[in-house]
């Protein structure tokens, strides 16, 4: 499991049945160059490259199986609605939901946390009521808050961060009260790294009687995710991070809390019965899918899923470990460098900044290397506030980056200290 993973690996070598350079085979962009160098693409967390494999089976959905779903008697459409239905399966076993029912496909986890936001304030948010998030979370699980509040005079209030970007969870328990009516917080966080002590926090929510949603965007790609060992109420991810499309994402729900909610959206596919007076609504998971959906994508993300599973999610843990406990060696070893982000359980992500240069000169002078980073607030900026910094460059790895592209990291970084000295 992600909480353990450091732990485990103390005792452990590198994990020699992963074979880095095979697995690069798979991805038709990682053999480009940019300005004529080699592509060192070292930002995963905003989005994934896509197998070959996904690639391909986009132009097969599109060249054969192309049709709506849910509606047709037609041939083609129960075919399409077959395979999009079979990608419904792959998720739920990925994240050992309890039925495919539990399973709404959406946009992204943007989209999916608008949707119970929408849903779960219009039915359970009243005036006085609070709802307790963090200060690092993605301004995704945020903004839609901050909107639900003001439209519903609730509290917003916010676990605090402490120098490392952990969690101050002493202070969780202080900031709940009886008009507490759900923690929402993220599993992995996209700017600091920090691994979030899930099963701690639901556990202390449900004793409490407090609903939870948790943020797995940054999770589910790196690590084992399990939501009902975590018993977590509602669960979020976006497919591209998981190297599937973009436009797809799924928000899981335990049947009998998502029984509860209303619709979000209406229109097509999300209704039983219409009448010009009235409208009944369909059974889960088709009440929260209005209108036509991501058909190709979400059977391309179920394709990413199989191609994950192939992989090995624990080989993924373990070699994306290396390359972060690697990088941070070699980074901390340039005079100037600092990592914004020291959490004792941290994913394969690296904030850092230099000395004197803004993040974004950082950003521009390795992207001249064929480095691809990320600079700027990562849509975090009360982290951002919180360590009184404008902006970091980051460095997210995925499984088939190298520890060759980790030293090209550190050529650059050395490269901007020469331009700017
Ligand atoms: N939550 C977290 C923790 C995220 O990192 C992101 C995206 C989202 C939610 C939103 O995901 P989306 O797919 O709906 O956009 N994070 C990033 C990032 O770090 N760089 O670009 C997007």
């Amino acid at each position: 499991m992600i909480n353990n993973l450091k732990e485990s690996l103390v005792e452990e070598k590198v994990n020699t049945f992963f074979n880095v350079e095979a697995v690069r085979k798979d991805f038709p962009i990682l053999e480009r160059t940019i300005y004529g160098k080699p592509l060192v693409y070292l930002d995963n967390a905003a989005t994934t490259h896509k197998p070959k494999v996904v690639i391909e089976r986009l132009k097969e959905y599109y060249e054969s199986e192309n049709s709506n779903i849910h509606r047709g008697v037609h041939y083609l459409s129960q075919l399409a609605t077959n395979k999009f239905e079979e990608t419904r399966e792959k998720v739920r076993k990925f994240i050992n939901a309890s039925s495919v029912k539990e399973i709404i496909f959406t946009k992204g986890a943007t989209d999916s946390i608008n949707l119970f936001a929408s849903s779960f304030g219009r039915k359970f948010i009243s005036e006085g009521d609070e709802i307790i998030i963090t200060q690092m979370e993605h301004h995704a699980n945020i903004v839609p808050w901050q909107m639900l509040c003001e439209a519903n005079k609730a509290v917003l209030k916010y676990i605090p961060i402490d120098d490392n970007g952990e969690l101050i969870l002493s202070d969780l328990e202080k900031l709940i009260t009886p008009k507490t009516k759900l923690i929402s917080f993220l599993h992995v966080s996209n700017s600091l790294g920090t691994i979030n002590p899930a099963k701690e926090i639901i556990s202390i929510a449900h004793k409490h009687g407090i609903k939870v949603l948790l943020d797995g965007a940054q999770s589910i790609q790196h690590s084992k995710v399990d939501v009902r060992d975590l018993d977590a109420d509602f669960f979020v991810f976006s497919g591209h991070k998981i190297y599937g499309p973009t436009g797809t994402g799924v928000l899981y729900g335990k049947e009998s809390l998502l029984n509860e909610l209303p619709p979000y959206q209406g229109g097509g596919d999300m209704i039983r019965v219409v009448t010009m007076e009235k409208t009944s609504y369909n059974e889960l998971p088709y009440k929260f899918e209005a209108g036509t959906p991501n058909i190709a994508g979400i059977i391309g993300l179920g394709t990413a899923i199989d191609y994950v599973n192939t992989i090995g999610l624990e080989n993924i843990s373990n070699y994306e470990h290396e390359l972060l406990v690697y990088a941070e060696k070699k980074l901390l070893e340039i005079e100037g460098v600092k990592i914004i982000g020291t959490a004792k359980n941290k994913a394969a992500v690296i904030s850092f900044v230099l000395e004197g240069i803004h993040p974004h000169d950082v950003g521009t002078i390795l992207d001249s290397e064929g480095v691809a980073i990320r600079a700027g607030h990562h849509c975090t900026q009360p982290i951002m506030q919180r360590f009184g910094i404008p902006a970091t460059a980051r460095a997210s790895f995925s499984f088939y980056n190298t520890m060759e592209e980790v030293d090209q990291l550190a050529l650059a970084i050395k490269k901007v200290f020469e331009v700017f000295k």
